[in-house]
């Protein structure tokens, strides 16, 4: 029987959905897939469009599309819920707004929300990327809302990060964390038939002028668009080509894969070594033990985690020398 990885690399649309459901779902079997088709990855250019809830991502994500499969390119489209607990329901659906594109066969749309679990939402975003990235598909689009910590992880795996503002919400740039006017590439004020839109611009522009320079002196670029009306998607798209070709002809974007292979990396690691201790404890029922101890303070977890690691390392160990 030919593999599932197999059949997402000779175009199995069915066998893709099926590994990101598994991804969701954390089936182990999703894991071995993964490693097959990693091999076949890095090929795609990943755009990562963030901003507040109602900013217009989607409107924006779903006119740029547009474009992108005029010069026929085949896009993936990955819409990052960190705020829903639901994955691929109605709340997502509505707020995806792409529907238009539903029925093209170069586009493929996903969407993934949290399931309550620390850093398990920019790996699983990092699965789905590799997965879609497989499939062939050229450019891939990330849409997450908010600001978390997870969410510039999140924005870590694009190579081009478009960080939507609108004017009216909180007009004051100041209160705008500079953590995610650092991420960003490419700024899109979206929304710019409203009123304020200049304001932001201008506050913005002082603002970047202030901040920190980019390696090799990239200027992020700022766009006033329009999404509904598709007023500045083209410029925007050109925005992150220029953004792609700096990068290529720098040393940055070396340095970018490598980082994002590391960031990667150590997100499985956690999760891997995490879930392997709760295994352990829950295997052992151990739990109320572990609790008991803690609140009643007969122990301090610093200790609890030091002797689970050691018993495991123990375990390890005799497990290698009786081979
Ligand atoms: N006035 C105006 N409204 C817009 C513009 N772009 C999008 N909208 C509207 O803003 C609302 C939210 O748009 P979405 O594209 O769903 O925004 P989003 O940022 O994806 O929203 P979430 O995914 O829910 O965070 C919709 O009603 C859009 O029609 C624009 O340029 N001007
Ligand atoms: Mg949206």
């Amino acid at each position: 029987m030919m593999s599932t990885a197999k059949r997402i690399l000779e175009g199995d649309i069915r066998a893709a959905s099926r590994l990101m459901r598994d991804i969701d779902d954390r089936i182990p079997t999703a894991q071995e897939a993964l490693k097959e088709l990693y091999p076949q990855t890095g090929k795609a250019y990943v755009v990562g469009i963030t901003g507040p809830p109602g900013s217009g991502k989607s409107t924006l994500v779903d006119k740029m599309v547009d474009i992108f499969r005029k010069e026929g390119k085949t896009v993936g489209i990955i819409a990052v819920d960190p705020t829903s607990p639901f994955t691929g329901g109605a709340i997502l659906g509505d707020r995806i707004r792409m529907q238009r594109h539903a029925t093209d066969e170069g586009v493929f749309i996903r969407s993934l929300a949290t399931r309550g679990c620390l850093g398990g939402l920019s790996r699983s975003t990092q699965d789905i990327i590799h997965v879609m990235d497989a499939m062939g598909k050229e450019i891939i689009l990330v849409e997450t809302v908010g600001v978390g910590q997870d969410e510039v992880e999140i924005v870590n795996a694009a190579h081009t990060s478009i960080v939507v503002f609108v004017p009216g919400l909180g007009d004051d740039i100041q209160a705008i964390k500079a953590g995610i006017i650092e991420i960003g590439d490419l700024f899109a004020i979206n929304k710019s038939d409203r009123e304020g839109a200049e304001k932001i611009e201008r506050d913005l522009r002082m603002v970047l002028e202030m901040g920190r320079k980019r390696e090799n002196g990239w200027e992020p670029g700022i766009f006033k668009t329009e999404a509904i009306l598709g007023k500045g998607i083209f410029e925007l798209v050109s925005g992150i080509y220029r953004h792609k070709q700096a990068l290529e002809q720098s040393k940055v974007l070396e340095r970018k894969l490598r980082q994002r292979a590391r960031t990667a990396f150590l997100n499985i690691l956690q999760t891997e070594v995490m879930s392997r201790f709760i295994e352990k404890i829950e295997k052992e029922g151990n739990w109320e033990t572990i609790l008991d101890e803690l609140v009643n303070r007969q122990t301090d977890p610093y200790s609890i985690a030091e002797r689970l690691i050691a018993e495991e390392l123990k375990e390890n160990c005799k497990l290698q020398s009786a081979k």
